[in-house]
C-alpha cells in the first residue's frame, strides 16, 4: 500500500509531505525532483510569488545516501516569504491582532464556506491552507512517484489544451505518434505549456488581455502516459476503478472543476461505433491490438494497455484585481471582495500538478498490483505479471486450451 499527506500554509515556515510505500533500494535524490518543481513556477501568467520561492525540496527521512529504505520519505520546502510573513504567521503567540487579517471572502475561494466550517472571522485562517501553494508538495510527492513509475517504464507528460477561449484545434492536439521527449520539449519551450505555436501566441495574448481587464482566465490541460500495463485497478468494486480514483485526485487540485477520460463528453454525443476502439489481431498471433484510444487507457476502470489519456478544467482563480461584489464579515456592509497577491492563470502550472497527482495515483495502482519491500521484490512481481499475459496471449494460439 502507498499512501501520502501534505501539510504547511501559503505563507508558513515551510511545506512538508510525507510518502509511505516505497520500495527499498530505489534511486532517489533531490536532483530528480528538480526539474518537475521549477516546471510548477513556470507559466505566463504567474503571479509575483514565484520569483521569491525557489521551491527545493530537502529530504528529511526515508533516504540513505541516494537510495530509498522503504521507510516513509518526508519532503520539506521551505517558503521563503515565511521571513516577510513572521508577525502574522509566527506559529508561537503573538500580542494583538496580526496585521494582514482577510474580511471580505473572494467569490470562487474557500474563504467563506471555511470561516463558517471553522468558525474563523480572519479569512487568513481558511486561505493560506486553501492556496494552491500546497501543491508544490504535491508536485514533489509526485517525482518521487514518477521514479517508482520508471521501474515498470512508465512516462508521464501534461501539456494545456485550452486556456480561456483560446483551443488547440481538434486537427492540431499533439498525436499519439510523438514521442514522450517530443512532447516534453515542444511543451517545456512554450511560456503556456501549448506545444502548438499558433494557438501559444493567441493564449498568451488572452491572459495579457485578462491581465489588462483585472480579471483571470482558466483552461484544460491533458495528461498522457506511455502504454499502461493491463490490469491496473478494478471493475470487481466501486472504489477499485481506476478512473473514479484518477478523476478524485485530479478533482481535489485547487480550482479543478471537471474530468474527462479519453473522448470524455464528447463520447455522449456520438452513436457507440464511433466512440468504442475496435480490437485488429496483432503480431503474434494471440495480441490483441487497437485501432484507436477513444476510452483514454482505460475500460471497466481497469487500464487496458494503452496509453492513459485524461483531461481535466480549470476555474479561473478567484482572486480578481478588479474584485467581485463581497461583504465585509466585521460590518456586513457591502465591499469588494479582497486582492491578495496572485496569478492571472495557472493552468500551465495546474498540468505540472496534474501530472504529479497522475504519478501518485498510477503508483498506487501499480503498488497494488506489484508491490513488494524491495525493487528487486517488485521487479520480480512485475515480471510475473508480465509473463501471465504472454500465457494468456498464447491460449489463442491454438492450442485451445482454456483457463
Ligand atoms: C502559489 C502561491 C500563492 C499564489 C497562488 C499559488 O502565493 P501568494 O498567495 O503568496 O501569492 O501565488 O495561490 C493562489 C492562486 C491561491 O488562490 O491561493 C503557488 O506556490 O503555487
Amino acid at each position: 500500500m502507498m499512501r501520502f499527506m501534505t501539510a504547511g500554509e501559503s505563507h508558513g515556515p515551510a511545506l512538508v509531505g510525507i510518502i509511505e510505500g516505497l520500495p527499498a533500494g530505489m534511486d532517489l535524490t533531490v536532483d530528480m525532483l528538480s526539474l518537475d518543481m521549477a516546471r510548477r513556477k513556470m507559466g505566463y501568467g504567474r503571479g509575483g510569488r514565484m520569483k521569491i520561492e525557489s521551491d527545493e525540496v530537502r529530504f528529511l527521512t526515508g533516504v540513505r545516501r541516494g537510495k530509498t529504505l522503504g521507510s516513509p520519505v518526508t519532503i520539506l520546502i521551505e517558503n521563503r516569504d515565511f521571513k516577510n510573513w513572521l508577525e502574522d504567521m509566527d506559529p508561537g503567540p503573538r500580542e494583538g491582532p496580526p496585521g494582514r487579517g482577510v474580511f471580505t471572502p473572494r467569490p470562487g475561494h474557500a474563504d467563506y464556506a471555511g470561516a463558517v466550517k471553522y468558525f474563523q472571522r480572519d479569512l487568513r485562517n481558511v486561505l493560506e491552507r486553501a492556496s494552491a501553494r500546497e501543491t508544490a508538495t504535491r508536485v514533489a510527492l509526485g517525482a518521487i512517484a514518477r521514479q517508482y513509475l520508471r521501474i515498470f517504464g512508465i512516462e508521464v507528460a501534461s501539456f494545456v489544451v485550452r486556456i480561456g477561449p483560446v483551443e488547440i484545434g481538434e486537427g492540431s492536439i499533439p498525436p499519439s505518434s510523438w514521442s514522450m521527449d517530443e512532447l516534453r520539449e515542444k511543451v517545456l519551450a512554450s511560456e503556456v505549456f501549448c506545444p502548438v505555436p499558433d494557438q501559444e501566441k493567441e493564449m498568451i495574448e488572452a491572459i495579457r488581455s485578462a491581465k489588462k481587464s483585472g480579471d483571470t482566465l482558466g483552461g484544460v490541460f491533458e495528461v498522457r502516459t506511455t502504454p499502461l500495463p493491463v490490469g491496473l485497478g478494478s471493475y470487481v468494486q466501486w472504489d477499485r476503478r481506476l478512473d473514479a480514483e484518477l478523476a478524485r485526485s485530479l478533482m481535489s487540485i485547487q480550482a479543478i472543476k471537471g474530468v474527462e477520460v479519453g473522448l470524455g463528453f464528447e463520447a455522449s454525443r456520438r452513436p457507440g461505433s464511433a466512440v468504442h476502439d475496435p480490437f485488429v489481431p496483432g503480431n503474434p498471433r494471440g495480441v490483441l491490438e487497437r485501432t484507436r484510444n477513444h476510452a483514454g487507457g482505460l475500460e471497466g476502470g481497469v487500464t487496458n494497455g494503452q496509453p492513459l489519456q485524461i483531461r481535466a478544467a480549470m476555474k479561473p482563480i478567484s482572486t480578481l484585481y478588479s474584485p467581485l461584489p463581497s461583504v465585509d464579515i466585521r460590518t456586513g456592509e457591502p465591499s469588494p471582495a479582497t486582492v491578495e497577491r496572485s496569478d492571472i492563470c495557472a493552468v500551465p502550472a495546474a498540468s505540472v500538478v496534474g501530472e504529479a497527482m497522475v504519478c501518485l495515483v498510477l503508483a498506487q495502482a501499480a503498488c497494488e498490483k506489484y508491490g513488494g519491500d524491495s525493487v528487486d521484490e517488485v521487479l520480480g512481481h512485475f515480471r510475473e505479471t508480465s509473463e501471465q499475459k504472454i500465457r494468456w496471449e498464447r491460449t489463442l494460439e491454438g492450442d485451445g486450451k482454456q483457463h
